[in-house]
């Protein structure tokens, strides 16, 4: 694996819902093997077509698909052009295509972006949430920095013209001896960087199909008081992206929620809802006066 110029290509496969109510429990996918040069098909997730504002806080997963979102997808065709190496910058070749191969030139913004990438360890330790640049014809470009060797999933969400948003999921191999995974840490309260974390839920236990509403609490550390250089991230008070630990990593896992509004100083909240049991990492993200802060925590959910 020293000559690592691949075509890889991953993403979740296609499969037909017949409706919103009873997507959520039959949203597992059948994933695909990881076998590179190996083309699948990218599930919508688009966001329920609710009017106005009021569902800016809507969990926007698979389970909220309607039928005629259903009927369009697309994929993704990612291309490495050199060896990976940890911590080292590497160039990312996105394609996008429809069912037929043929590339899908416009895309719409959502979140004031084209696309949205969010790269993940398999272990759920390392996380990073890039916007790739729109070349033509259907092509993104990033650098993205892997810190260790193992597997790796990349969830690239855009939306083709007209059309609802899609995921599309891509793996990538850091070659190399692989580090033992971490306990999983159910802390609270978390330090990143000068700012002191704390995320709350509103109801007193987490269960699996019902709303949950996420309350992160930012503090300075030194004073302790609620921080008061919040700003806007990509449109909103902070994003939230939540995954199901799970091998392998499905779109059916990935959840995408927006900050509620009108929320007390240094609090940003979130409500969504978790698909299943089990144990999922969130990272919530802020901005600070330029700096956008991730602050992540592990969740149990009954
Ligand atoms: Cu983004």
């Amino acid at each position: 694996m020293k000559h690592f110029f691949t075509i890889i290509a991953l993403a979740s496969t296609l499969i037909l819902i017949p409706g919103c109510a009873s997507s959520r429990k039959s949203g597992e996918i059948s994933d695909s093997t990881t076998t590179n040069s190996q083309e699948h098909h990218s599930m919508g997730h688009g966001e329920t077509p609710l009017s106005g504002h009021s569902n800016s806080h809507q969990r926007h997963s698979m389970g909220d698909m309607t039928d005629e979102q259903h009927s369009s997808f697309a994929q993704a065709k990612l291309t490495i052009s050199q060896n990976i190496t940890p911590n080292t910058p590497v160039p990312l070749l996105i394609d996008i295509k429809d069912a037929k191969g043929k590339a899908i030139a416009n895309f719409d913004t959502f979140q004031e972006k084209l696309m949205h990438l969010i790269v993940v360890s398999d272990d759920l330790e390392t996380f990073s949430h890039l916007h790739p640049t729109y070349k033509q014809n259907g092509r993104f470009e990033v650098e993205a920095n892997f810190s260790k060797p193992g597997s790796y999933t990349l969830l690239s969400d855009y939306k083709p013209a007209g059309q609802s948003e899609q995921v599309s999921l891509l793996n990538v191999e850091v070659p190399g001896t692989r580090s033992s995974t971490p306990k999983i840490d159910l802390n609270r309260t978390k330090m990143f960087g000068d700012t002191k974390v704390n995320l709350a839920f509103y109801q007193p236990r987490l269960k699996a199909e019902q709303n949950v509403t996420l309350m992160f609490n930012l503090k300075e550390e030194t004073s302790n008081q609620p921080i008061t250089d919040l700003q806007p991230y990509l449109g909103e008070k902070g994003h939230l992206v939540i995954l199901k630990q799970s091998s392998p990593l499905t779109a059916a896992d990935y959840i995408h929620a927006h900050a509620l509004n009108d929320t007390p100083a240094g609090q940003v909240h979130f409500m969504t809802s978790f698909p299943q049991p089990g144990t999922y990492k969130v990272w919530g993200q802020f901005n600070r006066k330029g700096k956008i802060i991730t602050a992540d925590f592990w969740v149990n959910v009954e």
